[in-house]
């Protein structure tokens, strides 16, 4: 079977690159995903306490004003299955499913230079043809479980939080472990907690958190979301990071201490990734981020009753922000609790998993379930699962060994017609995802109208192009303190033998957005058709 494009991936990138390639350039397009339905990173991400961090009237598509009248979310985050009834309620509006297979995994791709089409094919084994082939796989959706000794004897359950199982997990009278404390184990402790007989919380790295304040949304909030349409959108696709809300213009200078605080305070009760918009330099000048840093730090000790616990969650190696910030519910309160634990490995680390449970340095914790939210191969994990090859059989695995190469994070050099959405390089995963998404499948779309409007068959970037590009990203992110944060997953650290390089664009997606754009209108520079 010939497609005129073929992409992977049914979440929200897949599903509206399907409907700009079908409907607006009337491409033969088909989508092929490896869930049994659709949502991509929500139909896998099912762990006890899942929630999206982006606020609900942000964390959706913008590029239909009536798609936006119908859809209320019901609370200030979205959960899992709310997010996957409005995509699915998007595919029936647009009548996607017709144009989906599920169950069907992308394994390689290759481009065939005499014909100029890529050769795909799929783990049952079937093969198809397509001039365009898009990645929209996601930037976190190959689970990362860490290779310590010992868990093949392990005689109770384990489970990845990035692929829970649907039926849910029984933890009623089960002690359980917790490997990770990130934005997913953030999230899980807390419910976990509420239900199993103990949970130990092994924490290699101690994070900040900021409460969620999640809430049910009122018929005023929807009224006000609605009226208030093209101002959210306009704030969404203009701020660094795609959220609906404005980073504050001042500086922490230029408040009082006293200000500064109340400021905080304010911030805190609100709850939400808000907290990082109170001042401009949070994120570039290590004394005002150290306010924000201490603030949070208070918090936990105000909250944590047993010093010793308090402690080894406050005693944080990184500045706010500088790793993926959690936003929690009653995440440091869930210490209070008599049935919590907290292992801290920087102390007693891990040496193995036993038949019985976890061993660590000081002793063994018996154990019935070990949850690992251990997080993901992010950005380039799950192209990489592809085989995926280029002009003269040319290997993206082998081209990637030293890391990530793209021009704006949408394509590859050596690699023609194939997109990446929201690839490494690429503002991303910095970013609420829907707003980058929509900007990455809208200019990849008119990408793919301009080559076939000029009698072109093959677009890809100059290799020129991608390495000034990949200066550019690693440029930008020394500009931040995320820089500073060497052991997060933004460099890959997370993943034994990855190679450590900054892979997001931190330059934000504003100014991303304005790049991309001013390349197109100078003609696709940088890129070279055929
Ligand atoms: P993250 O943010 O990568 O967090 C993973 C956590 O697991 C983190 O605390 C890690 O500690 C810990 N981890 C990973 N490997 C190990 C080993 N081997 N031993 C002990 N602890 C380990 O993933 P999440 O799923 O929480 O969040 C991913 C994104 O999803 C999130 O940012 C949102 O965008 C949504 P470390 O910090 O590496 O020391």
């Amino acid at each position: 079977m010939h497609y005129d494009a073929l992409i992977a991936g049914a979440g929200f990138a897949g599903l509206y690159q399907l409907l700009c390639l079908r409907d607006r350039l009337g491409l033969k397009a088909r989508v092929f995903e490896a869930g049994g339905d659709l949502g991509g990173t929500w139909y896998w991400n099912r762990y006890p306490g899942a929630r999206c961090d982006s606020e609900s009237h942000a964390y959706r598509y913008f590029f239909s004003r009536e798609l936006a009248e119908e859809w209320q979310s019901t609370e200030r985050y979205p959960g899992p299955a709310e997010i996957r009834a409005y995509l699915d309620h998007v595919a029936r509006k647009f009548d996607l499913r017709r144009d989906i297979r599920f169950n069907t995994r992308v394994t390689a791709a290759q481009f065939d230079e005499a014909e100029k089409l890529w050769r795909i094919e799929t783990e049952s084994g079937e093969t198809c043809t397509a001039t365009w082939f898009v990645a929209a796989v996601g930037c976190l959706s190959s689970a990362n479980v860490p290779a310590i000794p010992g868990l093949a004897d392990f005689r109770g359950r384990w489970y990845h939080t990035g692929q829970w199982p649907h039926e849910g997990v029984d933890f009623a009278g089960k002690r359980v472990g917790q490997i990770g404390t990130g934005s997913t184990g953030i999230q899980a402790a807390p419910v976990i907690a509420e239900t199993a007989a103990h949970l130990t919380v092994f924490q290699r790295t101690a994070n900040y958190s900021v409460p969620a304040r999640n809430a049910p949304l009122s018929p005023e909030f929807h009224r006000w979301a609605r009226e208030h349409f093209e101002e959210i959108r306009a704030i969404a696709q203009s701020t660094v990071n795609g959220h609906a809300f404005r980073i504050e213009e001042r500086n922490v200078a230029d408040v009082s201490p006293e200000e500064c605080q109340r400021i905080y305070e304010a911030a805190w009760e609100k709850g939400g990734l808000q907290f990082r918009a109170t001042f401009k330099d949070l994120l570039t000048d290590r004394a005002a981020n150290a306010t924000a840093a201490e603030f949070l730090k208070a918090r936990i000790r105000a909250i944590v009753k047993d010093p010793a616990t308090a402690d080894a969650l406050a005693d944080i190696d990184h500045p706010y922000s500088a790793k993926r910030p959690p936003i929690d519910t009653g995440y440091f309160e869930t210490f209070n609790r008599p049935n919590v634990a907290l292992v801290n490995l920087r102390q007693d680390p891990i040496e193995r998993i036993t038949p019985e449970g976890i061993r660590t340095k000081s002793k063994e914790h018996p154990l019935d379930i070990i949850v690992f939210a251990t997080g993901f191969d992010a950005l380039t994990g799950p192209l990489l699962k592809m085989d995926i090859r280029g002009r003269g059989g040319r290997s993206l695995r082998e081209d990637w060994k030293a890391g990530p190469e793209t021009y704006l994070g949408l394509q590859v050099p050596g690699y023609p017609n194939f997109f990446t959405i929201t690839g490494p390089g690429s503002p991303s995963v910095l970013t609420n995802m829907p707003v980058a998404i929509e900007q990455h499948v809208e200019w990849i779309t008119d990408c793919i109208a301009h080559v076939r409007r000029n009698g072109l068959a093959t677009v890809e970037p100059a290799a020129e192009a991608a390495r000034a590009w990949g200066e550019r990203v690693q440029e930008a992110a020394k500009a931040t303190l995320l820089y500073d944060a060497k052991h997060s997953w933004y460099f890959g650290a997370n993943v034994e033998g990855k190679p450590q390089v900054f892979m997001p664009y931190a330059g934000g997606l504003n100014r991303y957005r304005r790049i991309c754009e001013g390349i197109a209108a100078r003609g696709y520079e940088g890129f070279v058709t055929g």
